[in-house]
């Protein structure tokens, strides 16, 4: 079993790994452990991280960022709108009202949902960590934004199965740092002991997340999150590029908005100012050579104006802040920092690497849940980011009720019983119940039909024992649901309760405990498009006594969720891909080894070969390299694997004997030396 942990960003992604009793953080074939949330799609092939980031503005409809945000989201969502406007590719209305992304690939228009370009991501990232590892990687723990929902994290778990991969957990940003922070504190109070609160801020490219954690030895319990899932790094180069579009129109009337490739050129530009500017407050230049109309533009900012121009920014920093261990990227802005700090009235700390400590938690998680890997025991509490409320009617009687089950940071993943009174199959239907503090306005969560209900024999109402749960992945479901049956001669229970009751299943589940759950949900299914059953098993005893229990089907319906099939097909077209982009990776290997041979040839042949060809040889040898030369720029520009291969196969049959004839003479001088040195 892989040991991998993996951060996806609204930018940048970071994988780490369990390596000789270790976690590491590992470098992708650029050598950079940064792997940017990129994706560049082309008429033969796709291209993911760095090599998709040089394509933002040559392949600008194309190139897809920035769209982590989009998962779980209805095209008709304002944010999905307002970013729309803003992006250099095209967003599209998917038939179930979600948000895809339309972009032309294999010389084809092709729309893709969020779920398949994340999984474009998560196979690159896989890629990579099978790269470091050397052995196939399927169970790893991916982060995910404490304020993510329902929807936004099942839309993430169809992502991990589309790029087949095995996700362990979805693990809070927030929480990850803090299990970085804490497994290898050895100075943690004891469990009796007043525990360690310790606050952990990421701000990241996208979003801002607070959360306050306590301590103990083995142990960390989430107590609040707090989050803005608006601000960001990017806020602040929206900011800058306000700024110079505005400027630029004054000096050099252009209108830098009407053209995308500018205006990108201006972000990239913006971005690096701005990072300029946290470790300098003199004047910095932003110079862009040939940006519009071969106009060469330049403008100047320091650090000052940047803060005076983002006063509205700062304002927002404030209030969430408790203190003190600080990540993600915009936490490198001095300004940020200095809020942060003046808020708590001390010093902050930063004692994490701000870019790794996501990904190392999720790798620590990861080896925690792994069975093959030995690591100190530490138990997790999550907190749930907003309350959920169930409602229940019937179909006949007019009977509706609601309860709030979760509230606002209650302990996750966590199990709960909530005991009926029913003569016939009803729904649930699960909602968060402050809309308000949602990112986006819909707050529905599920409608759960508990099904086969019937009346007691003697005409009474049954008791039906419905288990909800928060799971590992901060997901809700109703998990299972029984009927309990009345015995002959039973005294018990028989009086009518009009309300239903909730009952906490003990103490929040540990990770193990969550096995049997994941196993629930593959038939649980609540998939979108024609809900599925539940299958009921057999009756079962609970106890010795006179009580038998049912188990009970369920149907399940969650919003917006990809249907069974659909994701088959999706797993089936992401392998596709991966096919194509080898095949076209192995063309283009073989033609630049033409290339590359060519070059090579050419060189020797007027150096170290120039002794072993006679002139005619090598006359005829410089021809054949130049036709060969030509030809590759023109009709041997794209052709198959095998004609290059055939081409560099004629070439090495005039190559490859003067390279003989090279080594045999260089050879053999050394040889007689190395036999002089014997004897
Ligand atoms: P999110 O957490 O929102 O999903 P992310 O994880 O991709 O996003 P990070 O990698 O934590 O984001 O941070 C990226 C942000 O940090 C970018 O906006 C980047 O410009 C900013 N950043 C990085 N270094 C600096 C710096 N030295 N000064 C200012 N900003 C910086
Ligand atoms: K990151
Ligand atoms: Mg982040």
């Amino acid at each position: 079993m892989s040991v991998v942990g993996i951060d996806v960003g609204f930018q940048n992604c970071y994988i780490a790994v369990a390596r000789s009793g270790g976690i590491e953080t590992i470098a992708n074939e650029y050598s950079d452990r940064c792997t940017p949330a990129c994706i560049s799609l082309a008429s033969k092939n796709r291209t993911i991280g760095n090599a998709a980031k040089s394509q933002i503005i040559t392949n600008f409809k194309n190139t897809v960022h920035g769209f982590k945000k989009f998962h779980g989201r209805a095209f008709d969502d304002q944010y999905v709108q307002g970013e729309k406007s803003k992006l250099p590719y095209n967003l599209h209305r998917l038939d179930n009202g979600s948000t895809g992304i339309k972009v032309r690939y294999l010389n084809e228009d092709k729309v893709f949902t969020i779920e398949q370009m994340t999984a474009m991501l998560l196979t690159k990232l896989k890629e990579t960590s099978e790269h470091a590892l050397k052995k196939p990687v399927v169970d790893c723990v991916i982060s995910v934004p404490s304020f993510f929902t329902d929807i936004e994290r099942r839309s993430l778990m169809d992502a991990t199965q589309i790029a087949g991969l095995n996700c362990l957990r979805l693990i809070n940003d927030t929480t990850a740092v803090a299990l970085a922070y804490g497994i290898y504190k050895q100075d943690l109070p004891n469990p009796e002991e007043k525990p360690r609160n310790v606050v952990f801020v990421d701000i990241g490219h996208s979003s801002y997340q607070v959360s306050i954690a306590s301590f103990n030895k083995g142990k960390l319990k989430v107590l609040a999150t707090a989050f803005d899932p608006y601000l960001g790094g990017r806020n602040f180069d929206e900011l800058l590029v306000e700024y110079f579009c505005g400027d630029f129109k004054n000096r050099f009337k252009l209108n830098v908005k009407d053209n995308p490739r500018a205006l990108l050129r201006l972000y990239q530009e913006c971005e690096k100012l701005k990072k300029l500017m946290s470790a300098n407050s003199s004047d910095l230049p932003l110079n862009i050579e040939c940006f519009m109309n071969d106009i060469d533009v330049h403008g100047k900012m320091n650090r000052a104006q940047f803060e005076e121009m983002c006063a509205q920014l700062w304002m927002r920093v404030e209030p969430k802040i408790y203190a003190i261990e600080v990540v993600g990227g915009a936490t490198r802005i001095p300004a940020i920092k200095e809020r942060i700090s003046k808020f708590f009235g001390k010093d902050i700390s930063t004692t994490l690497n701000a870019d790794e400590a996501v990904a190392r938690g999720c790798a620590l998680q990861c080896a925690i849940l792994s069975p093959a890997f030995k690591v100190r025991e530490f138990s997790i509490t999550d907190a749930v980011p907003f309350p959920i409320t169930l409602r229940w009617k019937s179909p006949t009687d007019e009977s509706v009720g609601e309860c709030e089950v979760y509230s606002k940071n209650h302990a996750a993943p966590f199990s709960k019983v909530i005991t009926f009174h029913k003569k016939e199959p009803f729904d649930l239907e699960a909602f968060y119940s402050s809309p308000h503090e949602l990112p986006y306005p819909d707050s529905r969560i599920g409608r759960f039909t508990i099904q086969n209900v019937v009346p007691q024999p003697d005409g009474d109402s049954s008791k039906v024992k419905v288990k909800v749960r928060v799971n590992m992945h901060g997901i809700f479901s109703v998990s299972s649901a029984s009927l309990i049956e009345k015995q002959k001669g039973e005294a018990e229970d028989v009086q009518m309760e009009t309300e239903p009751t909730v009952q906490n299943e003990g103490r929040p589940e540990e990770q193990v405990g969550d096995t049997d759950w994941q196993k629930n949900i593959s038939f649980l299914g609540a998939r979108h498009g024609g809900s599925h059953p539940v299958p009921a098993p057999a009756i079962r005893l609970i106890s010795k006594s006179k009580v038998k229990s049912v188990d009970l089907p369920i149907w399940a319906n969650t919003t917006r969720q990809l249907d069974r099939d659909v994701l088959n097909n999706f797993v089936e077209y992401e392998k596709k891909m991966i096919i194509q982009d080898k095949l076209e990776k192995e063309r283009n290997d073989a033609k630049n080894a033409v290339e590359e041979y060519v070059y090579e040839l050419r060189d020797k042949l007027c150096s170290i070969y120039e002794r072993y060809v006679t002139e005619d040889e090598s006359n005829r040898l410089t021809i054949m390299l130049e036709d060969t030369e030509n030809w590759l720029y023109e009709e041997g520009e794209d052709q198959e694997k095998e004609i290059y291969q055939d081409k560099l196969f004629e070439l090495k049959k005039f190559g490859e004997p003067i390279e003989e004839r090279y080594r045999e003479h260089e050879g053999r001088p050394r040889a007689f030396d190395e036999l002089g040195k014997k004897i």
